[in-house]
C-alpha cells in the first residue's frame, strides 16, 4: 500500500496563539520526520507571525521550513479532486470550505479525514478517540482524533529530536546563561530561582508576586510581553514593555519579548519552574523536565475546572502542594490563608516536583507521539480495517 505523500491541515486562529502553535508544530513534524508534503491553511497570518517571524503576513502562498502555508481567506472556491491531499485534517472542528469537501468526495482514492480535537485528561476521551462520523450527505467519513495522556488516545505532540536538543542545552550552563543574557537577564537575576510566567489575564498574579516579594529566597520572574499586563504593570510601576524590570523585596520581575516558538522551548528549559497555559505551552512544559503550573483556558460553566482536576488526578495525585496551588491559581478554590503559605509548601516540595516531571515524561513517551500515532491510524483506515 502506497504511503500518504500529501496532507492538508486547516487551522483557524480562534483566540491567542495555541491553535496555530499546535498546527505549526504538527505540520513541521509531519514534513520533517515523515516526508509528507504538508499544506497548512491558516486564516490569521499575523498571529502566526508572532510565533514564527518568517511568516509573511500578506502572502497567499509561502513555503516555510518545507511546509506550504496558504492564507485561508474564506469558504469560497471550487476545487478539483486532484487538488485534495491524501490526508485532510481539520483542527478543532473548523469548517473546511464546502468546495474542498465536495472535491474530497470525488477523489479516488478518497482522502483520510480527521478532526483533530483539543487536549483533555478526562476519561471519556478514550471512548471517543478514533470514532467515525459519516458525512450527512456525501460518501465520506471523518475520524475524531484526540490527543491525550494514555495509550488509548493519540498521545502528545513531540518531535523526535527534542530529547537531544533539550539535554544539550540544559547540560551546558554557558549556553543557558548566554540564551538568558540575550533576553536581557542579568547574572544576578540568573542566580535566583528562575520562573517563567505565561498565563491568562485573570490569573491571580498579584497575590503570587506578593508572596515572592515577601519570601526568604530570591525569585526572578520572566514574563513575556502582553502576559497579565495590568498586574505586571502594577508591580513594575511602568508599562510592561520588553526590557522593563523591577525588584521589590525578594522578587525581580522582568518583561521579555515574545519570542519565536523554538526560543520559547529554550526559555522553559532554562527556568526552574514554568507557569504555562492553554494547550501548547502546557505540553511543552511537560517536555522541559521542570515543575510547572498550568493555567487552563476558561470555559463556560467552569467546565475547565473539571478538566483541570482530571489532569491533576493523573499528574499530581500525591503532590498536595501542586494540587492546592494549581486549584487556587485557576480559581477553582480560594487561597484561604493567602499565597505565602501556598507558595512555601510548593517550594518545599520542589525536589519531589522535579522528580515527578521526569517520571511523567517517561510515562508519556510510552504512548508514542501524536504525529506518528495519527499516521499509524491513517494506515489502518486506508487498509480498510477501521
Ligand atoms: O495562546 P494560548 O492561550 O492558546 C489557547 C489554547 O490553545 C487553548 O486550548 C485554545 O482553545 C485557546 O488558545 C483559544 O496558549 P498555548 O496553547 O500555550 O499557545 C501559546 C503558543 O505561543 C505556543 O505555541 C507557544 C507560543 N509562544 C511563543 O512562541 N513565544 C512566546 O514567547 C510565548 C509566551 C508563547
Amino acid at each position: 500500500m502506497a504511503r500518504p505523500s500529501s496532507l492538508a491541515l486547516f487551522c483557524k486562529v480562534v483566540d491567542n496563539f495555541g491553535d496555530i502553535g499546535i498546527c505549526w508544530r504538527l505540520a513541521r513534524q509531519l514534513q520533517h520526520e515523515h516526508g509528507i508534503a504538508v499544506t497548512l491553511w491558516v486564516d490569521d497570518l499575523r498571529s502566526f507571525h508572532r510565533i514564527c517571524p518568517e511568516v509573511g503576513t500578506d502572502l497567499e502562498l509561502q513555503q516555510i521550513a518545507g511546509v506550504a502555508v496558504r492564507h485561508w481567506r474564506d469558504q469560497e472556491g471550487a476545487f478539483a479532486a486532484d487538488e485534495v491531499a491524501d490526508i485532510v485534517i481539520e483542527f478543532f472542528g473548523v469548517d473546511i470550505p464546502p468546495g474542498y469537501i465536495a472535491a474530497m468526495a470525488e477523489r479516488r482514492p478518497q482522502p483520510v479525514w480527521f478532526n483533530l480535537e483539543g487536549l483533555s485528561a478526562e476519561e471519556w476521551v478514550e471512548g471517543c478517540h478514533t470514532l467515525p462520523s459519516p458525512h450527512p450527505r456525501l460518501p465520506l467519513t471523518k475520524y475524531f482524533f484526540f490527543p491525550g495522556f494514555t495509550s488509548k488516545t493519540g498521545g502528545l505532540l513531540r518531535e523526535s529530536a527534542l530529547d537531544v536538543e533539550r539535554e544539550r542545552f540544559q547540560s551546558d550552563p554557558a549556553e543557558v546563561a548566554s540564551f538568558l543574557a540575550q533576553l536581557g537577564v542579568t547574572a544576578g537575576e540568573m542566580a535566583a530561582l528562575k520562573v517563567s510566567l505565561f498565563c491568562y489575564p485573570h490569573a491571580p498574579v498579584s497575590g503570587l508576586f506578593e508572596a515572592w516579594q515577601g519570601g526568604d529566597s530570591p525569585v526572578t520572574c520572566l514574563v513575556p510581553e502582553g502576559v497579565a499586563p495590568e498586574q505586571v504593570q502594577a508591580f513594575l510601576g511602568e508599562a510592561a514593555k520588553p526590557g522593563a524590570v523591577r525588584t521589590r523585596g525578594a522578587l525581580t520581575v522582568r518583561v521579555l519579548p515574545f519570542v519565536a516558538q523554538p526560543d520559547y522551548d529554550r526559555l522553559l528549559w532554562a527556568c526552574d519552574l514554568n507557569f504555562v497555559r492553554g494547550e501548547d505551552s502546557f505540553v511543552r512544559a511537560q517536555w522541559a523536565r521542570r515543575p510547572f503550573i498550568w493555567h487552563i483556558y476558561p470555559q463556560d460553566k467552569d467546565l475547565h475546572h473539571v478538566k483541570l482536576r482530571a489532569f491533576l488526578a493523573r499528574y499530581a495525585f500525591d503532590l498536595e502542594s501542586l494540587n492546592s496551588l494549581s486549584l487556587c491559581w485557576n480559581g477553582a478554590v480560594e487561597a484561604g490563608d493567602g499565597w505565602a503559605p501556598l507558595w512555601k509548601r510548593f517550594a518545599d516540595e520542589m525536589q519531589k516536583l522535579t522528580a515527578r516531571a521526569y517520571e511523567w515524561e517517561c510515562q508519556m513517551l510510552a504512548n508514542g507521539n501524536l504525529a506518528a500515532n495519527l499516521l499509524k491510524f491513517e494506515e489502518f483506515v486506508r487498509s480498510g480495517r477501521a
